[in-house]
């Protein structure tokens, strides 16, 4: 292990840009398809406005972040300020309202830990979620899709890596294993780490919201930071090569936390997140960058740390080793 942790990139890395290039350019989405999600949501806000004229609903989500692959679903956030009614009240009141506006498939899921309303429209064929108020996941939508404007390459890694997450079955948050939101704060924190992209929380701040008592403020002027990582020439399969070998064999899983909102590894120590309490282990420790006494990784069990463990190596080492890397990394588990 301590050979690994310190091997060189093998030297001809770069020869399968191409290939993982192709591949992230079939997994966007087409501006039909963006266009589709625009329209969706006009529809929906004029038929929800009709009933609560005060109420805004948000596109949040890998829809909204910029990471989202064609054909996902479409997470909403519908905004509200009425006391009179509990969530569950306004979720069932939310399905009602779908139903009169014909829209179809209409399920309220009220017991759920986010409760939803899921519904497909027929007029553009897009299945959706709407949740409420739960504007935290509106603003870290938005502190991604910054960060994705700063250097193209987030997106490239980050659609790479949820790629391979879903054909190697390590993206299900109910089995123990990372979610899509996760997975991209990992690329985040590498690039950070290699200069590529800055920490927008740490600079002077252009950008404020209040959710729940709670400040998240971070400079959000990213056209202006376009260039901030052109000294780094490093190409996309070089960076997922760094990626995995970090998680298979640098990564200290018992010392240390990663956190974008520093830009730095952190320790476990000063987050006191060393030892189990109730469901939260901390086996894999990656902070939230605004809810920081959450733990991104609290779904990760003594089982599954070991899955996901050797998923890293296994694409380390086919990074390293392998003549067709582009392929064996996304063979399905
Ligand atoms: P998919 O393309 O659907 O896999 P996604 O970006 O929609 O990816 P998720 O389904 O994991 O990502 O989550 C939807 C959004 O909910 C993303 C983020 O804004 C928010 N979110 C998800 N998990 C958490 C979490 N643990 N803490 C805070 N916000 C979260
Ligand atoms: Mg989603």
């Amino acid at each position: 292990r301590v050979q690994r942790r310190n091997r060189p990139c093998r030297y001809d890395i770069d020869q399968f840009t191409p290939s993982f290039m192709s591949i992230f350019e079939s997994l966007v989405p087409s501006d039909e398809e963006i266009s589709k999600q625009k329209q969706l949501l006009t529809a929906l806000s004029k038929l929800i406005n009709k009933e609560w004229p005060n109420a805004k609903l948000f596109l949040y989500g890998s829809c909204a972040n910029s990471f989202g692959f064609s054909n996902s679903d479409i997470d909403l956030c519908l905004s509200i300020d009425y006391k009179e009614m509990s969530k569950v009240d306004i979720i069932l009141k939310l399905a009602d309202i779908l139903h009169a506006g014909n829209l179809q498939n209409i399920q309220a899921l009220t017991r759920a830990r986010v409760p939803i309303v899921k519904l497909m429209d027929p007029n553009t064929g897009l299945s959706c979620d709407i949740c409420v108020n739960n504007l935290l996941a509106v603003v870290n939508t938005k502190l991604l899709r910054d960060y994705s404007q700063i250097d193209k390459r987030l997106r490239q890694l980050a659609f790479i890596v949820k790629h391979w997450a879903k054909s190697r079955c390590v993206n299900e948050t109910y089995r123990g294993t990372l979610s899509s939101y996760a997975y991209v704060i990992m690329c985040i924190h590498l690039l950070q780490l290699r200069g590529i992209l800055p920490c927008l929380q740490e600079m002077d701040p252009t950008c404020y919201v209040t959710v729940d008592n709670n400040t998240c403020a971070y400079f959000d002027q990213v056209d202006r930071l376009n260039s901030y990582g052109a000294r780094n020439k490093e190409t996309v399969s070089k960076l997922l090569w760094t990626f995995f070998h970090y998680w298979a064999y640098q990564h200290d899983y018992t010392k240390d936390v990663i956190s974008i909102r520093t830009g730095r590894i952190i320790s476990k120590h000063m987050k006191d997140w060393t030892r189990r309490v109730g469901n939260d282990r901390h086996l894999i420790c990656i902070e939230d960058p605004f809810e920081t006494s959450h733990d991104l990784g609290r779904v990760v069990d003594k089982r599954s740390i070991w899955t996901l463990r050797e998923e890293f190596e296994r694409a380390a080492n086919i990074l390293q080793y392998d003549p067709n890397p582009s392929v064996t990394l996304f063979e399905p588990y």
